[in-house]
């Protein structure tokens, strides 16, 4: 199966065709549920959801509508159980009624009426707080950039004309909501970590030493798009050595020489579903002795976290069951320097999703990152080599599944990727037929 699908791999990169982005990627139902069940959460309050005012619509508003015309705003009821859409320009009502099931539509100019008629049912407007303009931000620090968000000019202006109104965070029970992923969204997850996986073997057949960094980079954007995907699901971080262990590192600006490690964090995005991936390769497409062993320890330790991610458990107590699986393998967490083994993350429709904290049991449904890493450092402390690896999983009935499982791994998996040929060797082939 898995070898079919890598033979298949360069046609469907070159004669693959592009799926349009539309308006709603779910069918009614799937909105409604997702309104209905927040509505529950707040049986003393509305919901105000501020739509983004470019074409790419946030997160929460996509969530709860699958609209992306911008500068909508939406309203939903927790005491009459209703929603109420605010359009800039109101048209196509009858299509968004049926895409979406919004029970009303109306333009943004009749808000503050809807607001005015509001007051007599509550005084409790739940809207999400952002975290970096939170209502506790320190006033009049000298800051340029400190600017108060849209969300939050907009509570400005409503507590300016109603003073009775009191906002609630609603973060929380957004990110309650949308940790757990219904199989329509799964489906759309498989395919945006279809993609990303694509694009990760597109790099490792056309990566050669003494590229750039972007060069990666740029071909992992084209693939992604080129199968349908919006781009890039966060900003990506392509360093190679010694770059690799600033994480937060994204100038992708350094040419790769031979004996180099990459280590690619790339994902897209399909439908607003984002995964999360990381990969290690040597930039000359092979592995010394030392990249061997570390390889096959960090494969040997993500393959266990994947054998103890399952529904039931916490995260916390997922260090000592994989290293129990390890301890059969030889393996010594702690003297290998292995760190991050419960899971960094949420993801869905952000890389670092919405959701429950740290320290809760794991459900069906829930999409994590399975990231682990090593660092080796001198005597003087600082990191000379390493390795890292990250696939996007899915907590199963019984299980996990790994969405990301299309990207090679293991050293001969890897080898023999890189020894095939990528889109930049067709090019450079083209270039030398027609000098
Ligand atoms: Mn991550």
């Amino acid at each position: 199966m898995k070898r079919k699908a890598i033979i298949l791999i360069p046609m469907i990169i070159l004669w693959g065709y592009i799926v349009p982005l539309k308006g709603a990627f779910f069918d009614q139902a799937e909105y409604k549920t997702r309104r209905a069940k927040l509505m529950k959460a707040i049986p003393d309050g509305v919901a105000l959801i501020v739509g983004a005012d470019g074409p790419k619509q946030n997160s929460n508003f996509i969530y709860f509508t699958g609209i992306e015309v911008p500068r909508s705003i939406l309203i939903i009821n927790g005491i009459k159980k209703e929603s109420v859409l605010f359009l800039p320009v109101v048209k196509s009502v009858d299509r968004i009624k049926e895409e979406t099931g919004i029970e009303r539509i109306a333009p943004v100019s009749g808000l503050s009426r809807h607001l005015y008629h509001i007051q007599s049912l509550t005084n409790i407007i739940y809207t999400p707080f952002n975290r970096d303009d939170a209502l506790y931000q320190t006033l009049g620090s000298l800051d340029p950039d400190n600017r108060p968000s849209r969300e939050l000019n907009l509570m400005n202006q409503i507590r300016k004309g109603f003073p009775n109104f009191v906002f609630k965070d609603l973060t929380r029970a957004i990110g309650e909501l949308r940790v757990i992923k219904s199989p329509a969204e799964i489906k759309v997850m498989r395919e945006s970590a279809r993609i990303s996986c694509l694009a990760h073997i597109e790099v490792l057949r056309s990566a050669k030493p003494g590229m750039y960094e972007w060069e990666l980079a740029a071909l992992f954007e084209y693939t992604i798009k080129r199968l349908g995907g919006q781009g890039f699901g966060y900003e990506p971080i392509v360093p190679s050595d010694p770059k690799w262990y600033d994480s937060h590192y994204s100038e992708n600006s350094r040419k790769i020489k031979s004996g180099e490690m990459v280590m690619p964090d790339v994902g897209g995005e399909y439908q607003y579903y984002v995964v999360d991936i990381s990969a290690t390769f040597p930039i000359n497409g092979k592995f010394t002795p030392e990249q061997k062993r570390l390889n096959r320890i960090i494969c040997a330790v993500e393959e266990a976290m994947r054998q103890v991610f399952r529904p039931g458990i916490k995260r916390t107590e997922m260090k000592a069951e994989v290293q129990k699986i390890l301890s059969k393998k030889d393996i010594d967490m702690e003297k290998e320097g292995v760190y991050r083994i419960r899971g960094d993350h949420w993801i869905g429709l952000d890389v670092h999703d919405l959701g429950p904290p740290r320290d809760v049991i794991l459900r069906p449904g829930m999409v994590l990152a399975c990231d682990p890493a090593i660092k080796i450092r001198d005597k003087a402390g600082n990191v000379i080599a390493g390795v890292k690896i990250e696939n996007t999983v899915l907590i199963t009935k019984d299980g996990c599944e790994n969405l990301t499982h299309l990207v090679p791994r293991t050293v001969e998996e890897i080898e023999k990727e890189m020894a095939e040929k990528g889109i930049l060797d067709l090019i450079k082939e083209t270039r030398e037929k027609n000098p």
